[in-house]
């Protein structure tokens, strides 16, 4: 794709505007059908129900390289400058993309901002550097930074895990990167701050000490937070679960296992979840599934949005399309009272093949039009349909009578097992889940 120039400004989307709304006949591949960021649905803009933000590494960083062969899309800002100059660019790029689409946050890796230097003082060098270039962009276009993180996976000295790596130097070294990235992440305003477990796993436990392991896990998002908390950050550190890829056995499998580690190391009062569907279906749940475990706990905080591939088992990344999944998700998130600091992060990249720079307007366009349904769809399935009304009848036993006094705990174990013996065998209550599923349908339709 060509660079446009005009009065000194590069262009990097050249003949794309900003994007607008059309509506539902629209034909236009480059404009919204549903998402409409001020309508105003179950008391709130759509923009403030979704918080979208874009994902710097799949957006502006991955060309769409696999273990085949090298990548397919060649970026505008990427021809060979020096490495500080393309982060530079890279970044002009991100805040015009960011802007046409109309989307009101971005989240990114240090290593996504900035190239790694020679030693460490120059990283930081290097990412002090574009994140006072971010800040001014911020500025100007009102976007603003959902969260950062620190890209403690991709080196090859992190290739036994950062802060669950046996050895003690390369835990420093994943010290020293998300020291600067919370310094970079509270000077852009940054409303979160995620930990996702990279290479904190193991391959094979013949020779991994994993409580070990795990203890230092513990005790390094300890002295993360601390230093947060020392520099300013109020906002909510997160945790992103996933149960396997890149090592076999991820410590933070699923949203369970992470709510039970941040209750064991004391982290439960600064940290939340961030939950993300293809890290979901591996762990064998629906993201719908993993974000109710969440927010039960009290613990849920933002979200990364993408699909996986139905028929296969890795971490495919896809822009999030499937209506069911996004009617699913809004149904949970509206009961749940909504996002609030959190938001939806686009942590999904267009198949290695399409290779038009469109393709990367139309992949957001078409996960934000999905999920503006799937809103739609969910506020119409909860105040217009029978829908709660038939799920809390289903325990309604629980409501009069001696299931009262179950769940006040004043029954025990020998009067629980009296009032079986007394009553006989129970009627068959049907759980009516096609009945479910057909009234999830119906609105669909
Ligand atoms: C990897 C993944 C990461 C995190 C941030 O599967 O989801 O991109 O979201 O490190
Ligand atoms: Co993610």
């Amino acid at each position: 794709m060509s660079v446009k120039v005009v009065l000194g400004k590069k262009e990097y989307f050249p003949g794309i505007g900003k994007i607008p709304f059309e509506g539902p006949d629209s034909d236009n591949p480059l404009a919204f059908k549903y998402y409409d960021e001020n309508r105003v649905v179950a008391g709130k803009s759509m923009r403030d129900h979704f918080r979208f933000a874009v994902a710097y590494w799949h957006s502006f960083c991955g060309a769409g390289s696999d273990p085949f062969g090298p990548g397919t899309i060649t970026f505008p800002w990427d021809h060979g400058q020096e490495p500080m100059q393309m982060a530079r660019d890279k970044l002009d790029a991100a805040f015009e993309f960011i802007t046409k689409l109309g989307i009101p946050f971005y989240c990114f890796h240090d290593r996504d901002i900035a190239p790694e230097g020679g030693d460490v003082r120059e990283s930081w060098k290097n990412l002090e550097d574009i994140t006072a270039l971010a800040k001014k962009k911020q500025e100007e276009s009102g976007v603003r930074l959902l969260w950062g993180t620190a890209n403690v996976f991709g080196h090859k000295r992190y290739m036994n895990g950062a802060a669950t790596n046996p050895d003690f130097a390369v835990l420093t070294h994943a010290a020293a990167q998300v020291k600067a990235a919370l310094e970079a992440t509270v000077a852009l305003g940054g409303e979160n701050y995620v930990f996702w477990g990279g290479r904190e796993g193991y391959y094979t436990l013949l020779n991994t000490d994993m409580k070990r392991e795990q203890e230092h896990l513990g005790l390094f998002l300890q002295k993360a937070r601390d230093y947060g908390r020392k520099i300013g950050f109020k906002g909510t550190y997160l945790i992103e679960p996933k149960p396997m890829e890149p090592t076999k056995h991820q410590y933070d499998f699923d949203s369970a296992t992470v709510i039970g580690f941040l209750r064991q190391y004391g982290l439960a009062g600064d940290f939340k979840l961030n939950i993300e569907n293809n890290h979901a279906t591996l762990a064998g749940h629906t993201f719908a599934h993993d974000i109710q475990v969440a927010v039960d706990a009290g613990l849920f905080g933002s979200l990364d949005v993408n699909q996986g591939d139905p028929h296969n088992g890795w971490d495919t990344d896809e822009f999030l399309h499937n209506l069911y999944d996004a009617v699913e998700i809004m149904l949970v998130i509206l009961q749940a009272g909504g996002l609030k600091s959190g938001g939806m992060n686009f942590d999904a990249k267009r198949r290695r093949s399409s290779t038009d720079p469109e393709d990367l307007f139309i992949a957001h366009i078409s996960s934000m039009d999905t999920l503006a349904r799937g809103l739609l769809i969910a506020d119409s399935i909860l105040t217009q349909s029978p829908y709660l009304k038939m799920r809390k009848e289903r325990y309604s036993s629980y409501d009069s009578g001696k299931g009262v006094a179950f769940e006040r705990g004043e029954l025990d174990l020998e009067k629980l097992a009296d009032l079986a013996v007394k009553a006989g065998e129970p009627a068959l209550i049907s759980g009516k889940q096609e009945l479910y599923e057909s009234l999830i349908n119906r609105y669909i339709h």
